[in-house]
């Protein structure tokens, strides 16, 4: 049996299919991480949570180190670079959890546009009796903006048609076959839509991308959902923007230094928060966990890798 490094936890059925085909080391539970590494300079195999940060440095460390298995699409936790000058390949889990990630997005969208978890509220503390809740806006009629019309991002797009809302979207490239208006310039893009949905990868490219004056552009009566990672956006200045009103409400599934976050965001009823739990189904998290072992066996067993990313 071949020895691996497991990263952080990992779902049952996907710690089963490791156990049974390699020796899984657990680096999370390591009190001593440099010794646990020490011990590991034989290892080919790495099967990462999707978090812990794999760098240059930690890479060398483990001299013999073949394959990363990422569980997740995103894959801004591992340096790529430094991955592909050492020859080390790169998996992920991409496809499989496009329908569960763009239904949250709209989940955030509705809930953000219905204020269903103030109108919750509302209802459980009583309050109804006294006078009915104040009415919402609709998401019917209106236009979204999806930045990154990517494999999740067109899943969103097909999601807002269903519900009567014009689609337009900004990336680096107009896509030919898409029939959306493409947009070059973000900031133009926000200035036109009702919503801002974010869906492009945590990379350095996209850090800080969705900036004060993006958000400004979205305005008063604009909303700002993000599916994507939390440092597309600038934080503060987002946070800022809601707390004056100059920006109208926000979706959040992602966080630049989830879990942990302002506690400033709690107070603010034109936010709705999620922890993260784009993927978090039963089904998709079978289906994640299912690709980021196949990926590890096809390289075990030599056979061409199944989502390589590097
Ligand atoms: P994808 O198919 O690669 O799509 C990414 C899109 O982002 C592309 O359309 C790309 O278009 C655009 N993009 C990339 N860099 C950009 C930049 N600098 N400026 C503007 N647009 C840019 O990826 P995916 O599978 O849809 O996943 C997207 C991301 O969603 C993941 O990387 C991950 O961070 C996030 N995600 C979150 C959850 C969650 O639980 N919340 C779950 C899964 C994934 P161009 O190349 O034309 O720019
Ligand atoms: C996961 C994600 O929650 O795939 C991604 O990029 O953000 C999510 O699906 C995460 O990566 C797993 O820990």
């Amino acid at each position: 049996m071949q020895d691996l490094i497991l990263t952080g936890p990992a779902l049952p059925s996907a710690m089963e299919a490791l156990e049974k085909e390699f020796r899984v080391h657990r680096y999370w539970e390591a009190t001593d991480k440099t010794a646990f590494l020490k011990s590991q300079t034989n290892t080919r195999f790495v099967a990462s949570s999707g978090h812990a940060k794999l760098d240059g440095a930690m890479m060398d460390q483990l001299p013999a180190l073949e394959i990363i298995s990422n569980f997740g699409v995103g894959v801004d936790a591992i340096d790529l670079k430094a991955a592909r000058t050492r020859n080390i390949r790169v998996t992920n889990t991409p496809e499989v959890l496009n329908d569960a990630v763009a239904e949250l997005a709209l989940a955030l969208m509705l809930a953000t546009c219905r204020r269903i978890v103030d109108a919750d509220a509302h209802v459980r503390s009583g309050k109804w009796p006294n006078g009915n809740y104040p009415l919402t806006g609709e998401l019917t009629g209106g236009t979204v903006g999806i930045l990154g019309l990517g494999r999740i991002g067109k899943e969103i797009a097909r999601r807002c048609q269903a519900f009567k809302m014009q689609v337009v979207y900004h990336g680096r490239t107009k896509q030919r076959f898409e029939p959306f208006p493409y947009y070059d310039n973000l900031i133009d893009m926000a200035r036109d839509v009702d919503w801002l949905v974010a869906v492009v990868p945590g990379d350095t490219g996209t850090i800080g991308l969705v900036s004060r004056e993006v958000l400004e552009a979205l305005g008063p009566t604009g909303a700002f959902v993000n599916v994507g990672r939390g440092t597309l956006v600038d934080e503060p200045a987002m946070l800022d923007l809601l707390k004056s009103g100059k920006l109208g409400a926000a979706g959040l599934d992602v966080f630049a230094e989830e879990p942990k976050m302002s506690p400033e965001f709690w107070d603010l009823p034109n936010v709705v928060l999620s922890p993260h739990q784009g993927s978090a189904t039963t089904k998709t998290r079978w289906a994640m966990g299912d690709l980021f072992v196949r990926n590890l066996l096809a390289h075990r067993d030599g056979n061409p890798l199944i989502t390589p990313v590097v």
